[in-house]
């Protein structure tokens, strides 16, 4: 089990030792106990030094989704409020579905380091290995009707987008209605589910996959992985999946308290100036038909506004698209 009081007196000198002496006081262990809390936070992957007349120092901390990890300096109010963290599930989306429908509260996150069945959307799949991705699912409880709710897979693209440009320094495009390209390529998918009744959001689950330092035979053709497009710039090591975690859920904190005080039109522009087809020819395909048509707008309960060839207008609010040019 890792030890945050530890972690926490360590983190509070950085770079600098600290006494056993202090150690015990401070994280009310006993100096008996130190040894053997070392041990397991480096068997955790922690990197600690001891030495016999200085103490002990944090040197480096493991790339592992551990909550405590990422709510260390996470300057959020809802999202990881509740952070639960898994080693493998079959979906971190059934996961917070299940904990959603028991009462979990708004801004529960439940991340795992590998899904044995991600889903995508219509029942594809996500592929979810180990280590190299982000698999995290949101629960939310927004006041909004069941026909607005791909405002949710908008405002969360725009979070996701804006936070990997903040953390990378890529630039990353949003393609209606649920993908993040770089060069052309997914690295980034979003599955909405939600409970309703007729009129009104019983809760939303927004689950998020995205290829940090996903190898790319792990991954379909059309995909991409970050570490990937940043190695284009000569450097491959790779990012901290941590660093990204936290900056995404700062960023959907940001984004979701824009939607809640200003409403949908302000997520809507910046989802435009983040997307590029808007004015592209575009293939529809929707669960009954398949036709081309120029992209024309966003509408106010996220669809996607199409003009067909004799000029009409068409709002399409579930499918796929393939843009032609
Ligand atoms: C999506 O569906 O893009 C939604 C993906 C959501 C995944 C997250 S991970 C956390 C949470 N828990 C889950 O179980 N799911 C969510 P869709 O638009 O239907 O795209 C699926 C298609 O993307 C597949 O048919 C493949 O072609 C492609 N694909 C599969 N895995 C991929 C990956 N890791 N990276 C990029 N593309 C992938």
């Amino acid at each position: 089990m890792h030890d945050e009081k530890i972690l926490k007196v360590l983190r509070s000198s950085p770079g600098e030792y600290v006494s056993s002496d202090e150690l015990c006081k401070d994280a009310g262990i006993s100096r008996a106990a130190i040894w053997k809390r070392m041990e397991s936070l480096r068997a955790e992957g922690y990197e600690i030094e001891a030495s016999p007349h200085l103490g002990y120092r944090l040197i480096s901390s493991p790339d592992t989704l551990i909550p405590d990890e990422i709510k260390w300096k996470l300057k959020s109010r809802v999202f990881g409020s509740n952070i639960l963290s898994y080693k493998k599930v079959d979906s971190t989306n059934d996961v917070a579905y299940s904990l959603a429908e028991k009462g979990m509260k708004e801004g529960t996150v439940i991340l795992a380091e590998e899904q044995a069945a991600g889903k995508g959307r219509l029942g594809r799949k996500w592929s979810s290995p180990a280590k190299g991705g982000i698999y995290m699912s949101c629960i939310l409880r927004p006041d909004i009707a069941p026909n607005e709710i791909p405002r949710i897979t908008l405002f969360a693209a725009v979070a996701v987008a804006k936070a990997i440009r903040e953390f990378s320094g890529l630039a990353p495009e949003i393609k209606w209605p649920n993908d993040i390209l770089i060069n052309g390529r997914k690295v980034v998918g979003i599955l909405t589910e939600m409970k309703a009744d007729q009129d009104a959001v019983n809760f939303v689950v927004v689950g998020i996959g995205v290829n940090v330092n996903t190898p790319s035979e792990s991954l379909p053709r059309a995909a991409t992985s970050l570490k990937e497009e940043f190695s284009r710039s000569g450097s491959v090591t790779d990012l901290s999946r941590i660093d990204l975690a936290r900056k995404m859920l700062e960023r959907l904190d940001i984004e979701y308290a824009l939607l809640k005080k200003k409403g949908f039109s302000p997520i809507i522009e910046e989802w435009k100036a983040l997307s590029n087809i808007i004015g592209s020819r575009v293939k529809v395909m929707t669960h009954s038909r398949t036709f081309e048509a120029q992209a024309h707008d966003i509408d106010q309960d996220g669809s996607l506004v199409v003009r067909r060839e004799r000029g009409q207008m068409e709002k399409i609010s579930s499918g796929d698209i393939i843009i032609m040019e």
